[in-house]
């Protein structure tokens, strides 16, 4: 590559201040934070709110404009002097709601690596000709309301807001009632029109796997993503007393829900390990230990590199749900709560990624995502790919998450090189 080509992406990389994107990474996780490094800000409660407003007073420190949208992402925006009017963004970022049982780096590190990575742009004084725009998408776990990656999928058109607002926590609370609340904590922010056109997005995230580490890399470009459908499964009995009720005249929702869940899993499981299936949420109501359980709710989220393998399996657990109820005596209903295909990045995004592992000294690697991103939807309709750090043992949703200092860095140092680079395309 031309030294006068990669001259602005290297003195980019070499603006980001490390120092400054871990110290903020602690700080964000005091929100939500607990025991030595765990976090639990789950989306649109006090803890995620106070994050944003943490990311609105860095904001405004470096003078970069703030929206946000009908779905409570944030966006923090930069036009460096010499953009051409009406240029579409670079855009990059991340999550920073969480997993109940989540870490500091899963979400957060995507967004303050992009921070940070837009301030050593904005620091290296380049000739940029388009803006640059760091992203917080709203509630992207999809832990407390169902389905996740609703902010993405609000701008991406893939989810409308009335889906989104009828989400249920598991107290009760919509997520249209949490939503409202969570966008009056941060009044008189300007709207992001949703269609406004995005030059590329880019993420950068933990890989949530263990094989950077494996391999002795730091980072890596991220070339696919594996599909997830998530399913809720509703197993319908009749509430009956444990002493007088003989297990004959029983429809006891959870022996049947016990069943079938170990049913639907023999379905899933593959010799090569691949198809990832996970029941992570089993609810039995009432709930009483001296009631014969009159309803079993269960979630299952099932995961794969193929479409073709993911539907047919989607359509095994219809046909066995169906078996299930026709055999009786409970009721037996399953539905999909979320489906994100497998994708592949822009591969021309994926190479200028691996172009710039190798300015910073660092090995070309590409890979896939077993983990799901807001990139898997951007990528629809834009020029989307991701950036990896590694992370210890791979361990994520997790406390114990972690990342190095130097793998936070170099994730960094890549994003700031290729926002440098897109941010000085003329057109
Ligand atoms: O579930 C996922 O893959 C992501 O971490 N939300
Ligand atoms: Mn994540
Ligand atoms: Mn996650």
């Amino acid at each position: 590559m031309s030294e006068q080509k990669t001259e602005p992406a290297a003195r980019a990389a070499a603006s980001v201040d490390g120092e400054r994107l871990w110290r903020r990474l602690v700080e964000l996780s005091r929100h939500g934070g607990f025991g030595e490094r765990g976090v639990n800000r789950q989306a649109f409660s006090a803890e995620d709110l106070a994050a944003r407003r943490t990311l609105l007073e860095w904001a405004a420190e470096a003078g970069l404009e703030a929206r946000t949208d009908p779905a409570g992402n944030l966006f923090l925006r930069w036009t460096p002097p010499g953009a051409e009017s009406g240029a579409a963004a670079v855009l990059s970022g991340s999550h920073v709601d969480s997993q109940p049982l989540g870490g500091r780096f899963d979400g957060a590190y995507g967004v303050l690596a992009g921070l940070e990575a837009l301030l050593a742009v904005k620091a290296a004084a380049l000739p940029l000709r388009r803006p640059l725009e760091v992203v917080a998408w709203s509630n992207e776990e999809g832990s407390r309301f169902q389905p996740g990656l609703t902010g993405s999928g609000w701008v991406t058109g893939k989810l409308d807001l009335e889906t989104i607002r009828a989400g249920l926590d598991a107290t009760g609370v919509t997520c249209g009632e949490a939503l409202d609340s969570f966008l009056a904590g941060t009044p008189g922010l300007p709207q992001r029109p949703r269609e406004e056109p995005i030059r590329a997005y880019l993420e950068a995230h933990i890989e949530q796997g263990p094989l950077l580490e494996a391999e002795g890399l730091l980072a890596a470009a991220v070339d696919t993503v594996q599909g997830i459908k998530w399913f809720e499964v509703v197993v319908s009995g009749r509430a009956a007393h444990a002493g007088t009720t003989p297990i004959a005249h029983r429809a006891d929702a959870f022996v049947t829900a016990a069943a079938l869940a170990a049913e639907l899993r023999a379905l899933a499981l593959d010799a090569e390990d691949t198809t990832r299936f996970t029941i992570g949420r089993f609810e039995v109501v009432p709930g009483s230990p001296n009631t014969v359980p009159e309803k079993v709710l269960f979630t299952i989220d099932l995961r794969h590199p193929d479409a073709g393998r993911l539907a047919a399996l989607a359509e095994a657990f219809a046909e066995t749900c169906a078996a299930a109820e026709r055999a009786g005596p409970c009721g037996v209903s399953i539905r999909v709560t979320s489906d994100a295909p497998p994708i592949a990045f822009d591969p021309a995004l994926v190479q200028r990624i691996e172009d710039k592992l190798e300015l910073l000294g660092l090995p070309r690697f590409r890979m896939r995502s077993g983990a799901g991103h807001d990139a898997m939807l951007l990528a629809a309709g834009t020029p989307t790919a991701m950036v990896f750090i590694a992370c210890e043992a791979g361990v994520s949703h997790n406390p114990q998450e972690y990342a190095t200092p130097e793998a936070v860095t170099a994730g960094a140092r890549v994003l700031a090189a290729t926002l440098a680079e897109l941010g000085l395309e003329e057109g």
